[in-house]
């Protein structure tokens, strides 16, 4: 009786099993469909996309395992895991022990292979039964997996199997890019912005592959960031903004959240402190620095041009030395920014030995110098950087002294600029700048400006006209997206007709992180569903 039930127990049990491993095999045979691998979803375009005719089933049963003892890669996995979890709702686990009904796993592994030589470069191979991502660094780890959650389709297939699946087209994406450098410019001082819209602009940002955030941190209007052996330039300098708002500043500690954040997806804050010009905030909270003569006083206006610290006193750089030594202890990027723009109430032979003198401070604190381009003047290091805006002149004698350039041109780059005269925010002192416009352009040819002497491209955000975070999404959104493909991808794979749907293709991720932006009537909006496409077998 005993050991006829046990037979049967025995017998149930292989049943169960045999069914269950049925439920696993059919899983395994998941027939998906062909597919165009989702070349309409991905900006910036790889440099190669080979795609293959199948489907990778992320669903349910999908697990991440990463390469463990490299710095990094785990936090990567469990990066992307929560994006998953945010786009799909799946909850996949990272570096668990095996468990044996995973079976589509995503493995980000580092690799020495040569072919993953430059910096930030990854491979991915993705198969029905794996995704495999390759990279030398965790810089190029985390770029690889922006790649992975663009083509993950934004709406799951429920016709392949009794349970929802994210079909990831197969294929193989070999990519790299063009420059190290890729840039945007946030001007906190005109209008402040919390830590929580800087957060989300870097979230953006990290998605379209950028790698360096600059932070505009004062100006005559404002200074936003705590000095804590000169606490009054946040006390009375932080205390306004264009149009009288209440403006605000960044603590240290706070700052050193941002810097975290970014550093966390990979982004470099460059922190910026304009000078000797733009720099009325600190003089009305310090008056012995002001040099243009008048008692300072609050401002609230977007006129530029009329500030300058006194470039004679000795106290004027004492008071820098401590400010350069400040940021620099809480900036564990190799860059400090030091203006230099629009100085038009100093005197030329003043501006010179003022931006010298603060350029060896920045050295002595281990940083390079970034200026903007009417600092060239100088007599400047050749490992300063220029930040070419406005001057082809100025850039030229960049070029001459050896020295590196930022692109920014602001008829192409200024995301301030309007798009056209309708547009609800911005100016159009440089130019009207459309979707268009900002992409149809290339930085390898320039103006003439040689391509080896290009560091990267940077977009600046500046905020005379945005006070909220989304009037400064609209502003951003687009454009932004087509000068990370600028940065990023080959000239050769660039191409409007084409960007424009890969563009379209964005609007389900940008409403989803509720970005507003600027729906430009150029771009086919409407046609924007990207989901996993069937193609027609004949
Ligand atoms: C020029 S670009 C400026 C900024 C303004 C901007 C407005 C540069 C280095 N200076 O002070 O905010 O134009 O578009």
């Amino acid at each position: 009786m005993k050991s006829n039930f046990i037979r049967s127990l025995v017998l149930c049990s292989l049943i169960i099993l045999f069914f269950s491993c049925e439920t696993e095999k059919k899983k395994r045979q998941l027939n998906l469909p062909k597919t165009d691998l989702a070349m309409e979803n991905m900006i910036p375009i790889p440099v190669k996309v080979i795609p293959t005719d199948s489907g990778f089933a992320l669903d349910q049963f999908t697990a991440i395992y990463t390469s463990q003892n490299v710095t990094g890669f785990p936090e990567i996995g469990q990066f992307l895991a929560d994006k998953i979890k945010e786009k799909t709702n799946i909850d996949v686990p990272v570096n668990v022990d095996e468990i044996p009904e995973r079976e589509g796993v995503i493995y980000i592994n580092q690799s020495d292979s040569l072919e993953l030589d430059a910096p930030e470069a990854y491979q991915l191979y993705i198969t029905k039964d794996s995704v495999i991502l390759n990279s030398n660094t965790a810089a190029g780890a985390f770029r690889g997996i922006q790649t992975l959650r663009q083509i993950i389709p934004n709406s799951a297939n429920d016709t392949l199997a009794s349970y929802e699946v994210w079909p990831i087209p197969t294929g193989k994406i070999i990519d790299s890019p063009t420059f190290g450098f890729r840039s945007s410019m946030l001007d906190v001082a005109r209008h402040f912005f919390s830590v929580e819209d800087v957060k989300k602009y870097i979230d953006l940002l990290a998605y379209y592959k950028f790698n360096t955030l600059h932070l505009h941190l004062s100006d005559d209007q404002g200074w936003r960031i705590e000095i804590k052996s000169w606490p009054k330039l946040t006390e009375i300098g932080g205390s306004t903004e264009v149009g009288g708002e209440s403006g605000g500043f960044y603590t240290q500690e706070e700052y050193k959240e941002i810097v975290a954040y970014a550093a966390e997806r990979y982004i470099v804050i460059i922190p910026e402190i304009d000078m000797p010009g733009h720099s009325n905030a600190a003089s009305v909270s310090y008056p012995f620095l002001n040099g243009n003569g008048k008692t300072p006083e609050l401002y609230e206006g977007i006129e530029v041009g009329f500030s300058t610290f006194d470039t004679r006193k000795d106290t004027v750089y004492a008071f820098l030395d401590d400010v350069i030594r400040e940021i620099t202890e809480i900036t564990p990027g190799p860059y400090f920014h030091m203006g230099g723009d629009e100085t038009h109430v100093t005197k030329m032979k003043d501006y010179i030995y003022f931006m010298e003198r603060v350029e060896k401070i920045v050295h002595k604190y281990g940083k390079k110098a970034i200026g903007w381009d009417e600092m060239v003047h100088g007599d400047m290091d050749s490992t300063t950087i220029a930040q070419f805006w406005a001057s082809k002149e100025n850039a030229d004698i960049a070029i001459k002294k050896g020295m590196k350039i930022i692109l920014s041109p602001a008829k192409k780059m200024y995301l301030d600029m309007q798009y056209d005269s309708l547009s609800k925010y911005g100016l159009h002192w440089a130019a009207y700048i459309p979707t268009d416009s900002a992409y149809t352009w290339s930085p390898q040819n320039y103006e003439g400006i040689p391509v080896e002497s290009i560091l990267g491209i940077e977009a600046p955000l500046w905020s005379e006209t945005v006070g909220e975070i989304g009037e400064l999404e609209y502003l951003a959104f687009p454009r932004a997206i087509g000068h990370a493909e600028l940065a990023w991808s080959i000239p050769e794979n660039r191409d409007w007709e084409r960007y424009k749907v890969r563009l379209a293709n964005q609007a389900p991720f940008l409403d989803r992180m509720d970005v507003k932006y600027y729906p430009s009537p150029l771009i086919d909006w409407e046609k924007s569903k990207y989901s996993y496409k069937e193609i027609d077998k004949d």
